[in-house]
């Protein structure tokens, strides 16, 4: 009973070790019992309710501030509580975002890094994470194809962020004098990109003042692939209005088809004209692992940069993402401010370890340690064989939904990655020629559907509409616990939602 102790009883306190044990011992009671609900295929993904139902308070699960300190007992309700109303992403029916799954072994590094509660500037508070990031990224290094010689990197907060780490390398590779002058000391810049790239590219050139106007949107095939000649012709068509291109985007795996653009024919456009070559493979990245998937990636090893979120296929707790640079010192060079309380040029150690001055960010919280601790316990080997059932699981849905009337494929042929995108069509559609009244119509069967299936909670996908393509659902897939069973259901779910 926690209903008479108070936070201060715990440590520091002179004699809370009892009290802190206990607590921290029903706290992981509380998570174990999660745990086992997320993978219990009889559990909801969610227990939804809206925004002013959850402000209100929901039996007695108030989100507003005390004055007076709340007992431990509060605490712990209000822990399962947070899970109770929160979204089982690691429930093997859970389809709605790239990041998905509960990785035990994950979950324990996650664990450990916040009890050792250290910062990744520095070696001299994080001696054991820092050389952590080193082995990682050389690993990842070797994987792309670099020379043993080249590499270098940084784990940041997410694939927004490395892919604008990308940008600013290039653009002070280009033109260091932006450093320290800014953008009035250079010429008008463009940077290229696929119609169906992320709009983190678009986000970087704005943050980092080059414009968001000056990203040159290159078209896709239908696939989703962007088409080369027209980014050679993109290029030709900027420097002409007298902009100077400098960086091409090539994506690894797209956020909503999964499409890989084709690298090789980049790297050739880009070496033509001299420009640096970054690849978003924050999604695609995990493919690298898998010897039957990874000549979808071939070129990659002659990419400048590359955005690869283990959170994402290797299935690594979030956050876990990072920015890979071929040419070891740049970030360095563009970063570095040696602010002298914390990055002293006369440690007693070798002070390259103080990795810090590569980030734009001061304060950076260790996202390693739980990627090295499953690649120990799973092995390279181990990623493969759960990289390759997530495809397989996609595979099953592509040919039963190609099998189905009451279904329609976006793109046709087999998926490249996870991802698999449909429509579903009530009957009366089914037997409507498309149209722009059926389109209308069809437009607004997936938010209908999800909106139901969020307030029943069984499953949860995404949908979203893409260039002229009305809202249609994306299935990925990126957790091991889901098995074909739950790819049926799901189907069975989306009809059975579908008719009501
Ligand atoms: N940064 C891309 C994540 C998008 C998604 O999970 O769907």
């Amino acid at each position: 009973d926690f209903s008479c102790i108070h936070s201060k009883e715990l440590f520091p306190a002179e004699d809370g070790e009892e009290a802190t044990k206990h607590f921290l011992q029903e706290l992981v009671n509380i998570l174990l019992d999660y745990i086992n609900k997320s993978l219990k295929r009889s559990s909801k993904v969610l227990d939804f309710h809206y925004p002013h139902q959850l402000k209100e308070g929901l039996e007695g699960f108030s989100l507003e501030l005390p004055d007076q300190p709340d007992n431990l007992e509060q605490l712990l309700v209000d822990c399962r509580d947070t899970l109770k109303y929160g979204v089982k992403t690691g429930h093997p029916r859970f389809f709605n975002q790239l990041s998905t799954g509960l990785d035990i072994i994950g979950l324990a590094g996650e664990w450990l890094t916040s009890t050792a509660n250290t910062n990744m500037f520095t070696y001299e508070i994080s001696p054991v994470f820092i050389l952590m990031e080193e082995v990682v990224l050389r690993k990842m290094h070797s994987i792309i194809g670099w020379p043993e010689e080249d590499g270098d990197g940084i784990f940041c907060p997410g694939g927004t962020m490395s892919n604008l780490y990308s940008v600013l390398l290039a653009r002070f590779h280009l033109f260091p004098v932006v450093k320290t002058q800014g953008m009035s000391a250079i010429p008008r810049l463009a940077l290229f990109t696929s119609a169906h790239s992320h709009y983190s590219i678009k986000k970087s050139a704005a943050v980092l003042g080059i414009g968001s106007e000056n990203v040159i949107v290159v078209r896709c095939d239908e696939r989703g692939k962007m088409i080369s000649s027209e980014l050679n012709s993109s290029i030709e068509t900027a420097k002409s209005k007298g902009l100077v291109p400098f960086y091409v985007n090539a994506t690894a795996g797209t956020t909503v088809y999964g499409a890989f653009d084709p690298l090789n024919e980049i790297a050739d456009i880009c070496e033509h004209h001299g420009l640096w070559m970054h690849v978003d493979a924050a999604w695609g990245g995990g493919l690298l692992l898998s010897n039957k998937h990874c000549v979808k990636l071939q070129g990659i090893e002659r990419a400048h940069s590359v955005t690869w979120n283990p959170h994402k296929m290797m299935g690594v707790p979030l956050q876990c993402s990072t920015i890979l640079v071929k040419r070891k010192g740049l970030l360095q060079e563009c970063n570095q401010l040696c602010a002298e309380y914390l990055f002293q040029p006369d440690k007693h150690y070798d002070v390259s370890y103080d990795t810090g001055d590569k980030s734009i960010q001061c304060g950076r919280h260790v996202d390693v340690f739980k990627l090295w601790l499953m690649w120990k316990a799973k092995g390279s080997e181990g990623f493969e064989a759960q990289i390759n059932h997530c495809l397989e699981n996609a595979e099953y849905l592509y040919y039963k939904l190609k099998r189905r009337t009451d279904f329609q494929l976006v793109f046709k042929g087999k998926p490249e990655h996870s991802n698999v995108c449909f429509w579903y069509l009530p009957k009366r559609l089914q037997s409507i020629l498309p149209s722009p009244e059926r389109d209308r119509e069809l437009h607004m069967v997936a938010p209908k559907i999800k909106t139901k299936m969020m307030e029943e909670g069984f499953t949860m996908i995404g949908y979203q509409p893409l260039e002229d393509k009305v809202n249609f659902f994306r299935c990925v897939f990126s957790n091991p616990a889901t098995q074909r069973e739950d790819v049926d259901f799901l189907i069975d779910e989306i009809v059975r939602l579908g008719c009501e």
